[in-house]
């Protein structure tokens, strides 16, 4: 069994790829500042004698090393981060901070206490509005957000340190990921966690553009466990791989799920599409299959069910 550090352990990914760790057997040392990332989510987590918390924030200088340090894991999941495009969009230095330099600290830490393994939250935001489907790893990168540039920039940070000196690093190219913890609060959020709130409160959604835009959509559930895998699974390669379904589906077809469970919602609205959207994005998962060992098994009907039930 391996003890593994998560960074923003709190958060969407991070508590459920906590969970599934502990689950496997694992131990696990969590690190969170809150800033995005919730205690509550955490919660049965915390019940494991095999899990501990760490409020502290990664950005400051020698806290994370110290910690890395103390506590000696064999392999560091770093998932802190500032999480949202549009806010790397308003604040591009906290973008900064928060993700390529707060890499180059986990980095550090790992290399000066000899961890033998770094898992990093990369996005399918570096391959940018990519329009050549499915995408693979090996296609164009070219961020259009600030935050797909630190995501391209930390792959980079990584694999270097891990070429240097010895570390095994795995960079996952998450697609659009959902399920419940998702935090719905910003019209920017991930569009499920919108949707999801939005019929719970009896409420209608609003659909920028015609419906028929596409997405390769994942649960958290499959995204924690390929996590999971990069992190313990002994004998991996170095590299990079999308952690995606290679599935389409419409957010028309979204809404038609929800439909169902709510006959009583008000009609769907449509408005125009947003500025900058892509209309289908879709990636191919058979990297992930090949290094990791990872497919998605959870539908997307599945995955709203679950959410829909969680109440
Ligand atoms: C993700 C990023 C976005 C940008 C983009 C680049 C997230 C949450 N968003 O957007 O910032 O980097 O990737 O590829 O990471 N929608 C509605 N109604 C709503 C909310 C959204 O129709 O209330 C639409 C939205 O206009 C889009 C689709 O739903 O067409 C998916 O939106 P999203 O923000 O969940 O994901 P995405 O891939 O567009």
């Amino acid at each position: 069994m391996a003890h593994v550090l998560v960074t923003g352990a709190a958060g969407f990914i991070g508590s459920h790829t906590v969970d599934q760790l502990l689950a496997a057997g694992h131990t696990v040392t969590g690190v969170d500042n809150f800033r995005t990332g919730r205690r509550a989510n955490l919660a049965a987590a915390l019940t494991s004698a095999r899990c501990s918390l760490h409020e502290q924030d990664v950005a400051a200088p020698g806290a994370l090393a110290a910690l890395v340090g103390a506590t000696k894991p064999d392999a560091i999941i770093h998932l802190a981060a500032l999480v949202s495009v549009q806010e790397s969009m308003t604040n591009p230095d906290l973008n900064y901070s928060l993700n390529i330099h707060t890499t180059h600290l986990v980095a550090e830490a790992a290399r000066l206490n000899g961890v033998r393994r770094l898992v990093f939250a990369s996005s399918a935001a570096i391959y940018g509005d990519a329009t050549d489907l499915p995408i693979r790893e090996s296609s164009e990168k070219k961020p259009i957000s600030p935050y797909g540039a630190a995501k391209l920039a930390s792959e980079a940070i990584f694999l270097g340190h891990g070429a240097a000196f010895g570390i095994t690093v795995r960079c996952q190219r998450y697609f659009n990921v959902f399920g419940p913890r998702q935090d719905p609060a910003s019209p920017y959020s991930g569009v499920i966690s919108i949707f999801d709130r939005r019929y719970r409160e009896g409420k209608g959604v609003t659909i920028f553009g015609d419906g028929q835009q596409t997405r390769d959509f994942i649960s958290v559930h499959d995204v924690a466990r390929a996590n999971v895998l990069a992190a313990t699974r002994p004998d991996i390669p170095s590299g990079v791989a999308n952690i995606c379904t290679g599935r389409s589906t419409s957010l028309l077809e979204v809404v038609g799920v929800f439909a169902r469970h709510y006959p009583a919602a008000p009609a769907v609205v449509l408005a125009a599409p947003r500025t900058g959207d892509i209309v289908h994005s879709l990636g191919a998962p058979e990297e992930a299959e090949r290094a990791l060992g990872f497919r998605a098994t959870v539908s997307v009907a599945t995955g709203l069910g679950e959410l829909i039930a969680a109440g």
